[in-house]
C-alpha cells in the first residue's frame, strides 16, 4: 500500500501542492493508533525519539526477510544486494544534506558516536593550551566528549553563555573565539529550549579564526533543511531515530579533506586495506571510519525515513510544526503559574516549561495518566537547568503527525495537574 506521503508526492507532480494533511499522514504511523491507560496516545516526546512510519518498519523487515547478508565482503548475490541497499542509503543521505561527495557520509550509531568519533580522532592534533569552544545550551553528548579530550590533551574548554531567553549572546561568543580556538562544537537546535542557533554565522566567525566547526544536528535534522555546503561546516552529526528512522544508526558528515587527514576511530574488519603483523594500511573513506559489521537494516531504514520525509517536504513539515508551537505557546502563556523555559525569537518544535509548586516529574506522571507522553527531567542538558535555576522541566516536542487537538489535550491535562495540586487559578 502506498503511504500518504508517497501519494502526496505523486499528486504533487501533476497538481498544485495539497494542503498538509495531518490526518492522512497519521495513518502512516501504526503506533499512533494505540491507547495508553485507556486514553488515546498523545505522543509529544518527539525530541527524545520520533515514531516510525510503516514504510520504515517494512524496509527493515524486508531487509531481514529478503536480503540479509553481511556487506562489502560476499561475492554471493545476497551480499551484493545488501551492499547495494546499504550504499544507496549513503547516496540518499548525501543528497538530502547536499554533501559534495558520498565519501563524506560516515554511518555511526548516532549523534553521540559521531561526536565521540571527531573528538577521539580529529582531537589527536590538539596541544596543551589549545581551546575548544562549546555553548551553555549543549546536550551532554556535545559536552562530555570535549571535556574528556581536554583531559587527555591539555586543551581548555570554553563555554559561550546564553541569556534568559535561551539565546546565545553573540558578543560573548565573539569574545571567546580567540587565536587559540581550534574547534567549535555547537548545537543547531537546542533539545532543552528549542532555540535555533545562527550556525552559519558561527561557522564564518570560527573559520575567520582558523577553527573547525562541528554542528550537532540531532534535533535540527527532523525540522530544518540542512545544506552542509551552504553552511560550510566541517562536521555535521545527526541520529536516525529522531528523523523517523531506526535507533542505533546515525550520520557523521565530514569534509573529505579533514576526514582523510584523521586517524581511524576504531580498528577492525572493513576499515583496513591490508593487515600484517608488521603494519596495517587503512581503507579509503568512508570505510576507514566504519569498523566492523554496521547496523545494515538500520542504515536501510534510515534511507527510507529520509525518502519519506523528503516526499512530504521538510519545509511543509516545519511550517506545520511552527503553527503547532505557536498555538501551544499561546496556550501556555494563558496558564497562570506556568513559566516557559526557552523563549528565543527563533525556535522550533520544543515547548519546555515548569509549573509553580509542582515538580516536573509529578506533572509528567499525571500527563501520562491522561495518555499524554512528554519528557520530564534535565534532558541531558544540566547546565541549561542550572542557568534557569530549575531541577528539571516538562518538555512537549512536536513532530509532523501532531495536531492542534493534541495540544488541547496537553493543556487539559496541565489544568488537571493544577487541580490535583490545588493551584488552579482563573486564567
Ligand atoms: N544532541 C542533541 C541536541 C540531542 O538532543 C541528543 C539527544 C543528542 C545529541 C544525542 O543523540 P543520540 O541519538 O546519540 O542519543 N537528545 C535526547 C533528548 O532530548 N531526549 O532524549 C534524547
Amino acid at each position: 500500500m502506498k503511504s500518504a506521503a508517497s501519494e502526496l508526492s505523486t499528486l504533487r507532480g501533476a497538481a498544485p501542492i495539497l494542503a498538509f494533511d495531518v490526518a492522512r499522514l497519521r495513518e502512516d504511523f501504526p503506533i499512533l493508533h494505540r491507547s495508553v491507560h485507556g486514553k488515546p496516545l498523545v505522543y509529544l516526546d518527539n525530541a527524545a525519539t520520533s515514531q516510525k512510519p510503516q514504510c520504515v518498519i517494512d524496509a527493515e523487515a524486508r531487509y531481514y526477510a529478503e536480503l540479509n547478508a553481511n556487506i562489502h565482503r560476499g561475492v554471493h548475490a545476497l551480499s551484493q544486494q545488501a551492499t547495494d541497499a546499504y550504499e544507496a542509503a549513503r547516496d540518499t543521505v548525501r543528497r538530502v544534506i547536499n554533501a559534495a561527495r558520498r565519501e563524506e557520509i560516515v554511518f555511526v550509531r548516532g549523534t553521540t558516536e559521531a561526536i565521540n568519533l571527531v573528538a577521539a580522532s580529529w582531537g589527536q592534533r590538539l596541544q596543551p593550551g589549545d581551546e575548544i569552544l562549546i555553548t551553555e545550551m549543549e546536550h551532554h553528548s556535545n559536552i562530555v566528549p570535549w571535556q574528556m579530550l581536554c583531559e587527555r590533551s591539555g586543551a581548555v574548554l570554553r563555554v559561550a553563555p546564553i541569556d534568559d531567553d535561551g539565546e546565545l549572546v553573540p558578543r560573548e561568543l565573539e569574545r571567546l573565539l580567540g587565536a587559540r580556538t581550534r574547534f567549535v562544537a555547537v548545537t543547531h537546535l537546542s533539545n532543552a529550549l528549542g532555540t535555533i542557533n545562527a550556525v552559519k554565522r558561527i561557522v564564518d566567525l570560527a573559520h575567520a579564526k582558523g577553527a573547525a566547526v562541528l554542528i550537532d544536528g540531532a534535533q535540527a535534522a527532523p525540522h530544518i533543511k540542512i545544506d552542509v555546503q551552504a553552511l560550510d561546516c566541517d562536521f555535521y552529526a545527526f541520529s536516525g531515530h529522531k528523523l523517523y528512522g531506526p535507533t542505533g544508526v546515525g550520520v557523521l558528515y565530514g569534509k573529505a579533506a579533514l576526514l582523510e587527514a584523521m586517524p581511524p576511530y576504531q580498528g577492525g574488519g572493513d576499515m583496513i586495506r591490508e593487515v600484517t603483523f608488521a603494519k596495517t594500511t587503512f581503507n579509503d573513506l568512508p570505510y576507514k571510519f566504519e569498523a566492523g559489521t554496521p547496523h545494515i537494516a538500520g542504515v536501510i531504514g534510515l534511507g527510507t525515513a529520509i525518502d519519506y520525509v523528503s516526499e512530504i517536504g521538510l519545509d511543509a513539515i516545519a511550517a506545520h510544526e511552527h503553527q503547532l508551537l505557536a498555538y501551544a505557546t499561546e496556550q501556555a502563556r494563558a496558564v497562570s503559574g506556568l513559566r516557559l523555559i526557552g523563549t528565543a525569537k527563533d525556535k522550533a518544535s520544543i515547548l519546555s516549561f515548569v509549573l509553580d509548586g509542582v515538580h516536573p516529574h509529578d506533572v509528567g506522571t499525571i500527563l501520562d495518566g491522561e495518555g499524554v507522553a512528554v519528557r520530564t527531567g534535565h534532558h541531558c542538558a544540566m547546565p541549561v537547568m542550572e542557568h534557569f535555576h530549575v531541577p528539571a522541566t516538562v518538555r512537549a516536542s512536536f513532530a509532523l503527525y501532531n495536531t492542534r487537538a493534541e495540544v488541547d489535550a496537553l493543556f487539559r491535562a496541565v489544568r488537571k495537574v493544577q487541580e490535583v495540586f490545588g493551584h488552579a487559578r482563573p486564567t
